[in-house]
């Protein structure tokens, strides 16, 4: 038993979430599953809290689900299904709708779900010597964890396919270049450069940062009709916010603006 498979450290605006298992590179445990839905739960409910950046401790990022769990002593596995009701489901669901920017840092390799619950992540940066590998098929099963919605979408249905069905590590320099996260960096650099972001994240509009990441949620599944009744209803709320007459005055004035997250 891991005494804390999940660390959390405030920082001014933020939150900086370590999944923390190297010795098995972060694979997820249901303790870690725990412990990350806690702490998730928490940054949610804490109204300073207006970023969020996800690490990995060790050299890895996540190695997707702790295979270590599903074999019996007497070399038996299990029908899955539960587990990803229970436990992956909700996690990418969570990631997604917070009400906040997510930044991941993908510090070294992640692998199976471990790979999509950072794309499930609003920003992904990635150390340069990480990769992305969507292991399942060398194991026999399916990507799970919204890979099979993100992929295709991110990259087209041809390196989807490939990706998926070869198993083949992607260097984070080609994860870049195939637009499947948002940046690569250097590897020493990579930690700085994600708080940076998620400081930026914390001074920002949080509410229309949240109806921005609302708005491109849901145009995947829109007509060009809906998706401008969409923008129009986000940017009437958006235009109610105080965060957007500071925005709009301090541009008249030709100073910085100060948000509050309202
Ligand atoms: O079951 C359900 O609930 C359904 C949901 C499924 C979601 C999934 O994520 S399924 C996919 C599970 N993940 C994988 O199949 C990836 C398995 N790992 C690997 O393929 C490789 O470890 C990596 C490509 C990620 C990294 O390779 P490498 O050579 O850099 O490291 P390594 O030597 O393989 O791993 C280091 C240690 O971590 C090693 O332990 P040891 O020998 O030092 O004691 C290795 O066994 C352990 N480790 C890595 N991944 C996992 C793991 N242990 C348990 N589970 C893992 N997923």
């Amino acid at each position: 038993m891991d005494e804390h498979p999940v660390l959390v450290e405030r920082r001014d605006g933020y939150r900086v979430i370590t999944l923390n298992r190297p010795q098995r590179l972060n694979a997820f445990t249901e303790a870690m599953h725990c412990a990350l839905r806690d702490a998730l739960a928490e940054a949610e409910s804490d109204t300073t809290c207006r970023a969020l950046l996800l690490t990995g401790a060790g050299r890895g990022f996540c190695a997707g689900q702790d295979l270590g769990d599903r074999l019996s002593a007497a070399g038996e596995t299990s029908v899955l299904g539960g587990a990803l009701e229970t436990y992956y489901n909700p996690l990418v669901r969570k990631l997604r709708a917070l009400p906040f920017p997510v930044v991941a840092a993908v510090n070294g390799v992640a692998a199976g779900a471990g790979a999509n619950i950072a794309l499930a992540c609003d920003m992904v940066l990635a150390a340069r010597s990480a990769s992305f590998v969507q292991a399942f098929a060398k194991i026999g099963l399916v990507p799970d964890s919204g890979g099979t919605w993100f992929l295709p979408r991110l990259v087209g249905p041809a390196r989807a396919r490939g990706l998926a069905l070869t198993a083949e590590p992607l260097s984070a320099e080609k994860a870049e270049a195939w637009g499947l996260i948002w940046k690569v960096i250097d590897d020493a650099a990579l930690l700085t450069e994600a708080q940076k972001l998620c400081a930026e994240f914390a001074a920002g509009p949080t509410i229309g940062l949240a109806l921005i990441k609302r708005a491109l949620d849901e145009s995947w599944d829109n007509d060009l009709e809906s998706q401008l009744e969409l923008e129009r209803e986000l940017q009437r709320q958006a235009s109610l916010t105080p965060d957007y007459a500071e925005g709009v005055r301090a541009f008249m004035a030709k100073r910085k603006p100060i948000f509050s997250g309202r």
